[in-house]
């Protein structure tokens, strides 16, 4: 938990491929060693958070890479080259969407308007410096996120962006979305039909935008969709840690079973807007499946 946002995720493993892959390359006797050994590196990684998809998108687009490689004979060398190559790729990618999503986003939010998001993500941040610093956004409420507070994170980065920025208890969101015009959230994972997994707390947010008649925008880029779910509740949602929640002895308050899922589910037709770097989907059963197609997610075999 040391490192948040799934983005940064991606990035973190990534990283973690490049760094290790010398020493990959120096136990390994043949080509095929080589490979087994990126891909046991591969599992590793894969196993450490169940539920944002940058990651595994990443290292799939990292092992088709390695795949078409190997089987037209590549060397041990060539290999390695290609593991060094597709990572830096796809870090730029992720280096890049935040802008895009954001000059894709500026036209979506009303002028002078007041937006509200939920937990830190860093294409959310980037849509609200560029919209903030242009006057689009003149408020924006952020919420503190329970229980680990990467609403700090948010409040921290939107400071000096030219919007107020109002820090409020997850609880007042309710009370502060009928004063917002539009809810702007991040992705861990965008399932087939459009559904959101993000930060738990995300759905209720969202429900509640929809019921006031407000606008609701999930900035995300392409990578964050997960191609294997058809809808939300194929997603495997993370539990975290109770004492994430209350960090005593829970006998102190009746023992009572302490649950903590990371994220939920967001149906997608609460949702206006899914803002990824390739374009704007606004009917997301047919928008996200071309989206992921236009990102190499899906072989012309997926249809
Ligand atoms: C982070 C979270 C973020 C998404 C998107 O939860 O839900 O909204 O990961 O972030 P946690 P980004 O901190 O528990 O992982 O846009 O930076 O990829």
């Amino acid at each position: 938990m040391r490192i948040r946002g799934a983005g940064r995720i991606a990035v973190a493993g990534l990283e973690a491929i490049r760094s290790g892959v010398g020493e990959i390359y120096q136990v390994s006797g043949s080509s095929e060693a080589f490979l087994a050994g990126v891909r046991e590196t591969e599992k590793v990684l894969l196993e450490t958070r169940p539920t944002a998809v940058a990651l595994p998108n990443a290292l799939s687009f990292l092992d088709n890479n390695l795949d078409r490689e190997a089987r037209r004979g590549a060397s041990k060398d060539e290999l390695r080259s290609t593991v060094e190559k597709a990572a830096l790729e796809f870090i730029r990618r992720i280096g890049e969407s935040p802008e895009r999503i954001a000059n894709l986003s500026l036209p979506l939010i009303p002028k002078g308007s007041t937006a509200i998001t939920h937990c830190h993500s860093s294409v959310v941040v980037a849509v609200m410096k560029k919209a903030a610093g242009n006057g689009t956004l003149s408020t924006i409420y952020v919420t503190e996120t329970r229980p680990l507070y990467q609403g700090r994170i948010t409040a921290t980065q939107l400071g000096g962006s030219g919007a107020f920025v109002k820090f409020i208890t997850d609880s007042a969101a309710g009370f502060y979305m009928s004063r917002a015009d539009i809810l702007v959230v991040g992705a861990d994972a965008i399932a087939m039909n459009g559904d959101l997994v993000n930060k738990v707390g995300t759905f209720p947010m969202a429900a509640l935008a929809k019921q006031l008649g407000k606008k609701v925008l999930v900035a995300a880029e392409s990578y964050k969709i997960a191609t294997k779910a058809a809808m939300g509740t194929d997603i495997l949602i993370e539990f975290r840690s109770p004492r994430e929640i209350y960090g005593q002895d829970p006998a102190n308050i009746g023992n009572p079973e302490i649950l903590n899922p990371a994220f939920d589910v967001t149906p997608g037709r609460l949702i206006d807007f899914v803002v990824t770097e390739l374009e704007v989907v606004t009917e997301p059963e047919v928008g996200i499946p071309r989206v992921a197609k236009k990102a190499g997610l899906l072989s012309d075999d997926d249809g």
